[in-house]
Formats: C-alpha cells, structure tokens, sequence
C-alpha cells in the first residue's frame, strides 16, 4: 500500500496518531501536500462519508476522523500555502447559518491564502447580518459562502440578497459538497466552485 492508500485508511480506522505519523513520514519522503490531501486525507474523508450514509458509522466516528483531518491539514498549511506571492487581495469566508462543518472551508481559506490574498475567516454558523456587517468592516474583494447541507445551501440567496442590498459588490463565491453551478446561477453568486484549487483559480481568472 501507498503513502496514499495508507493515510486515506488511517483516517477511515480513527486513528490520528497513526495518521500524523504517515503524514509525517509522506512529507519527509518528498511526497507532494496537494497529493497527501487529495489522495489521501479527501478520499479517506469520503469513504467516511458513504459509510456514514449507509449507516456503517456514526457521528463520533466522522467527528475522529474530522479532528484528525483537522490537525493533518494544520501541518500541511504551510506547505500548501509555499506558493504565496504578493497579496492579491481580501477573502471573507465563512460556513453559512446552522451549518458547522469547516473542513472544505478551511482549505479554500489556506489555498486563498496560498495565492497570495489576506483571509478574514469567520467560522462556522455565519448568519447574514454578520457577513454583511464583516463585508462593510474589511471591505473584501471577494466573499466566500460555504454549506455542506442541503438544508443551509437555502439560504445562500438570501444571503447574497442581503448583501447586495446593502451596497455589498465585492464578488461573490459559493461551494460546498451539494452546492452546484446551477444552483449558483439561481442564488445570482458570481462564481462557483467545486474545491479550493478551483475557487482560487476562478477567483484569480474574475478579478485579472
Ligand atoms: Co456531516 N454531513 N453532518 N458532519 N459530514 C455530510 C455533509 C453528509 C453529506 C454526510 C452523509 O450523509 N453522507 C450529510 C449532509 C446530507 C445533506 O445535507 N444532503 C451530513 C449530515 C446529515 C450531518 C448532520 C445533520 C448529522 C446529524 O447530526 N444527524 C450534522 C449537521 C451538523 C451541522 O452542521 N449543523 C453533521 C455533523 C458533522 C460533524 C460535526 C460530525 C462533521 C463536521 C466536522 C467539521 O467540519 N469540523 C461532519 C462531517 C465530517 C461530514 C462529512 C463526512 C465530511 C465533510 C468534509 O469535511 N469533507 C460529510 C460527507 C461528505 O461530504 N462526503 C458530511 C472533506 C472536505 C475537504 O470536503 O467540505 O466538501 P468539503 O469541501 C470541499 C468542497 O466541497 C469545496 O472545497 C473543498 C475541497 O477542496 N468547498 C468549497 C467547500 N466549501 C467551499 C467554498 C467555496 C468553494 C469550494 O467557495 C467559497
């Protein structure tokens, strides 16, 4: 088995030990972060997440495997953000109202700040008067909404609505596991995205 395949299995089994273990011995054998993350660390998610589904594993499972998926990323975060140049400009970014998952969110705001732009993180369970009024305190270039429910990607429109309404123009991106490019169009988000590397790259392709 492969640093991959290994790192991705430890995560499946819950074991953050193991897994900082591998992550560690993959980076000192030269093995790319990007491939740790998405060959390792998002697939072993994702295979949580199926389990998860089909009822194989339950919360404090996937809450394991979250926490360990948590402190590997910590210690890819500088290797991931190596290729930071100048600044490029300001990202505000957050998880929107009711929704607590911060994974996907946190790698876009490590990749934006890869690329060079100063993040203004707000967490989790954002509701819309707190970005609008974060969006009239920094004065961002770009907005960043994240959900991973079904049940809160709803509510994007009208955040965006509230936004715009109050004289809000910076761009708008939107994303997270259910969110798509149709539904992206449907709440008028300016971009959509379906990972970080893309959210950047279309950020950066928008605002050339
Ligand atoms: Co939850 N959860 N969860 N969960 N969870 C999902 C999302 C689910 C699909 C699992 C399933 O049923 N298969 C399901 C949602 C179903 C649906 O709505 N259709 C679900 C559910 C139901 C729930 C609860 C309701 C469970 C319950 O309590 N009964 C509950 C809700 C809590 C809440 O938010 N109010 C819940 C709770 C949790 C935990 C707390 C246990 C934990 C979150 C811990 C944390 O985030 N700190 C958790 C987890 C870990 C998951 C899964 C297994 C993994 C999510 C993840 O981190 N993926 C997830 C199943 C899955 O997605 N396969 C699931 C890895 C991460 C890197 O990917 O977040 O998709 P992702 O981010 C990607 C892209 O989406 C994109 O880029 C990232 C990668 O580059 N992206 C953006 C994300 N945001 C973006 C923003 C952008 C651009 C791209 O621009 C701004």
């Amino acid at each position: 088995m492969d640093y991959s395949q290994s790192i991705a299995a430890s995560l499946e089994s819950g074991n953050p030990m193991e897994l900082m273990n591998l992550v560690e011995k993959a980076i000192q054998e030269g093995i790319a972060a990007e491939e740790i993350l998405n060959e390792g660390l998002i697939r072993g998610m994702a295979v949580i997440g199926q389990k998860f589904k089909d009822g194989e594993v339950f919360i404090p499972e996937v809450l394991i495997a979250a926490h360990a998926m948590t402190h590997a990323i910590t210690r890819l975060e500088p290797l991931l953000a190596q290729s930071g140049v100048k600044a490029k400009g300001k990202l505000l970014i957050g998880t929107i109202k009711n929704d607590l998952h911060d994974i996907g969110k946190n790698l876009v705001a490590i990749m934006f700040k890869g690329a060079g732009f100063e993040v203004i993180d707000l967490g989790v369970d954002v509701s819309a008067e707190r970005f609008v009024e974060a969006a009239r305190q920094h004065q961002p270039d770009v907005i960043g909404l994240s959900a991973l429910l079904t049940t809160t990607m709803v509510n994007m429109g009208s955040i965006i609505g509230q936004l715009r309404n109050n004289g809000c123009s910076a761009l708008i991106i939107v994303g997270g596991a259910p969110v798509t490019a149709e539904f992206a169009v449907e709440v008028k988000a300016d971009l959509y995205a379906q990972n970080a590397v893309e959210g950047v790259d279309k950020v950066l392709s928008a605002i050339r």
